[in-house]
């Protein structure tokens, strides 16, 4: 049980300015885990004038300075890499094996690239008789969510310092526990302070007071479309600059050139690239798009991979390749999504609604795969992020391309061809 008390700004451990508290639940059980602060917009406005103040300073540091900071906290997340595995599979019931590669592995990656680009980045560069300076933006806001919470933490905060600016983060309110093992370990390297500033708490209103802020220069959003969306609104008011990745819903396209072995290949991998991290994964191929001609091969093959190979289990056994999703909000939204796709008449190849055999505690859903299913229905439309695969007949390759361009969304995708 992990009750943490204190939020991060200006280089110290504080008390929120507010009285509330919002628990953290472990995946593979439901059992509370941990609490954190509910932060509040009095805590934004003290981290965002904490992170004003340090901008200066920091901007003005050397670039192998910045780099420095980057390998030592690079460093810092090597030597708790087990502790920070375990915490994330926790909270997004990743498999603990896995975890330690990508959950605890990219963050790793991500500061030590930040460290070797900060020093080789060109700041300046000669275009004719024009001089172009790249300077930092300023305060950048950081809102992650919870599915790689701190792969998506690193990715925008360790880029950050490397450029020169300072940082307010907010962790998702569901999986906050492993910003603060990073936040702890940028205290322990001795960031100067105010440079990297930590305020946890619900999207609502911590989130809403960071993408407010007038002090803060850029917001980087990563999450849900609705909550993007209101990320790009509330920003508008002090023209800050906004990035937002939001979902997707990324086609697999398998031509009709593969032979037998290769179609069985391309089967089993989508399943993967579908499925992976119980498939909470804004990239992950959800619709596999198959010759209609193959269809039938598609659905037995698909069955097969995942009745032998995809079974969920506890995350952190051995051998485990599917964990629960990270809240029963998510299972709730997936049960739906799979209801829907019965409802408006796709074919179950396995799986279904409810929960799998023996597991019955923690955030478990069923495997499941829909075969002949059509473009416009809602399961082929909108991001479910469970372990849900769709498979699509087209009849020609241009076909096949009409259909993976038929989406409102556009973040990944894959061709598998013989040739
Ligand atoms: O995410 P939220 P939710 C998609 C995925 C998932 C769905 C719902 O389809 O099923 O979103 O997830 C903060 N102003 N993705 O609702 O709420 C929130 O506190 C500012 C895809 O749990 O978007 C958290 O820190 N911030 C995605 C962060 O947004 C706000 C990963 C993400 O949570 C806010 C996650 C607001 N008004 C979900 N409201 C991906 N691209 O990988 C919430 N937040």
């Amino acid at each position: 049980m992990q009750e943490h008390t204190k939020i991060y700004i200006d280089g110290a451990w504080v008390p929120s300015t507010g009285s509330g508290s919002i628990e953290v639940f472990d995946s593979t059980n439901g059992e509370v885990i941990g609490t954190i602060p509910a932060g509040t917009a009095a805590d934004v406005d003290a981290a965002a004038k904490a992170a004003r103040a340090a901008f200066d300073g920091w901007a003005a540091t050397s670039k192998e300075e910045r780099a420095k900071y980057c390998s030592r906290i690079a460093e810092g997340l090597g030597a708790r890499m087990d502790e920070i595995a375990t915490i994330v599979t926790r909270e997004a019931g990743m498999p603990k094996w896995l975890s330690l590669l990508v959950q605890a592995g990219l963050p790793i990656n991500s500061f030590g690239t930040a460290a070797a680009l900060a020093e080789s980045y060109e700041y300046e560069t000669t275009v004719g008789n024009s001089l172009v300076v790249r300077e930092p933006v300023g305060v950048v806001g950081a809102i992650t969510p919870w599915n790689y919470p701190l792969h998506q933490i690193a990715a925008k905060v360790a880029y950050a310092l490397a450029a020169g600016c300072t940082i307010v983060l907010k962790p998702s309110e569901v999986a906050p526990l492993d910003a603060y093992v990073l936040a702890e370990i940028i205290h322990d390297v001795g960031l100067p302070a105010g440079v990297f500033n930590m305020v946890t708490g619900s999207g609502a209103e911590v989130g809403q007071a960071i993408s407010e802020h007038p002090a803060i220069d850029m917001v980087s959003f990563t999450g849900s479309t609705r909550a993007g969306k209101a990320v790009a609104a509330a920003a508008s008011g002090s023209l800050k600059r906004v990035a937002l990745e939001l979902g997707g819903k990324s086609a697999n396209i398998l031509l009709d050139d593969l032979d037998d072995a290769g179609f069985e290949r391309a089967v089993r991998d989508g399943v993967g690239k579908a499925y992976i991290n119980s498939g909470q994964t804004c990239t992950a191929l959800t619709r596999m798009l198959v010759p209609a001609a193959r269809l039938a091969d598609a659905e037995r093959i698909a069955q097969d991979e995942v009745e032998s190979n995809y079974q969920p289990s506890d995350p952190f056994a051995d051998g485990a390749r599917l964990g629960p999703l990270s809240s029963q909000t998510q299972v709730d939204r997936v049960n739906s999504y799979i209801q829907k796709g019965i409802d408006e008449g796709a074919k179950l190849v396995t799986g279904g609604t409810g929960k799998p055999e023996g597991l019955e505690q923690g955030y478990y859903v069923k495997p499941t795969v829909f075969s002949d299913v059509r473009n416009d229905m809602t399961i082929a439309q909108e991001e479910i992020f469970g372990p849900v695969l769709s498979i699509l007949p087209y009849d020609s390759d241009d076909a096949a391309v009409a259909i993976a361009n038929d989406s409102p969304y556009g973040l990944s995708g894959g061709v598998w061809s013989g040739d």
